[in-house]
């Protein structure tokens, strides 16, 4: 802390270099949004409302350019402009990159945020864990696979649920519904975890609620925790299926761990 503190924490400490620009300038835009508590995005400068957007056109470099722009008019954006553009291989098509400002600001104290569920921390799983083992039976299910995701949620070399000290029994890529939860049985496990990535036809809601069905059938569904994840699952539509919980995109360990964990006393386990 030699130098009493970095210009992030201590903003006030920036030498803003004058611009000759009276009307437009550093000071001028920093007090006019000093006042405004909207919220807009940025690329240029603080809250300048611009946006960038990433697209990809099968088409050759001047169609796929003013088709951007075209697509950027449509969209609503004030002055856009392509700032990038790279041609695939001129059989795919051409990536493209445009900007525009959005004509409206908005007011975060007006957002409605979700809660995010609660995380425990890795002593308090590990300590449950060892006063009282859970077993979990995992794979992906159907025709899927992509099995990239499910090893990250339990594989110990992720820091998944293996690293808490659950027993995690993975069946493997493209297991049917009914394997798992014969498996479930077997081994009396507390949850069953599928991953259902590949969404054609609805396929992984179609997972799930097969999933719920079978566990009904067979007798196990008030035992068991039923957690499904995927690119495409999220908590409400996982739930609508008959889940316990669902987890998608950027999903880790310990969040699972914190759910199967305060899942298993609320059902007082
Ligand atoms: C790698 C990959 C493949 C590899 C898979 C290799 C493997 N062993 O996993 C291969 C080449 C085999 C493949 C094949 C196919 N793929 Co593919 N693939 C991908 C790709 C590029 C990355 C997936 C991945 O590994 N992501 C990284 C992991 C870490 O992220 P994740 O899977 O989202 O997992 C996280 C969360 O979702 C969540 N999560 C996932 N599962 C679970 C489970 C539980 C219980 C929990 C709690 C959380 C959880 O936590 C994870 C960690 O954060 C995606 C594109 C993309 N960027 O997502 C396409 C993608 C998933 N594939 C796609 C398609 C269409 C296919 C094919 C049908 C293509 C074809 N026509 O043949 C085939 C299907 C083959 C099959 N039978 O499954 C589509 C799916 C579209 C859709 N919505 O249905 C995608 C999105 C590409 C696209 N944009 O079109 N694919």
């Amino acid at each position: 802390d030699l130098i009493g503190g970095c210009t992030l924490c201590h903003p006030e400490k920036i030498i803003w270099i004058d611009e000759l620009d009276m009307e437009d300038n550093v000071h001028q835009r920093l007090s006019e949004q000093a006042q405004d508590t909207m919220l807009r995005p940025e690329v240029e400068w603080s809250g300048d409302g611009i946006i960038a957007v990433t697209a990809f056109f099968p088409a050759p470099e001047r169609v796929a350019e003013f088709d951007a722009l075209e697509m950027a008019n449509r969209m609503g954006l004030e002055d856009p402009e392509v700032i990038h553009k790279r041609v695939m291989h001129p059989a795919e098509g051409t990536l493209i990159e445009f900007k525009g400002r959005v004509p409206f600001a908005i007011d975060p104290a007006a957002l409605t945020i979700p809660e995010t569920p609660p995380v425990l921390s890795e002593e308090e799983i590990r300590a449950e864990l060892k006063a009282k083992p859970m077993k979990i039976v995992a794979a992906t299910v159907g025709e899927d696979e992509h099995s990239v995701g499910m090893r990250e949620i339990i594989d110990i070399k992720h820091g998944g649920l293996e690293a808490f000290g659950f027993q995690c029994h993975y069946l493997g890529t493209s297991v049917s519904v009914e394997k798992v939860v014969d498996a479930a049985i077997e081994i009396a496990a507390d949850a069953i975890l599928i991953s259902t990535i590949i969404t054609h036809a609805d396929v992984h809601i179609l997972n799930m609620q097969r999933l719920h069905n079978l566990c009904r059938e067979k007798g196990i569904r008030q035992q068991i925790i039923l957690v499904a994840g995927g690119t495409q699952v999220h908590d409400e539509i996982a739930r609508n299926a008959g889940m316990d919980a669902g987890f998608g995109r950027g999903t880790k360990g310990i969040d699972v761990a914190s759910f199967l964990i305060q899942r298993r006393r609320e059902l007082g386990r």
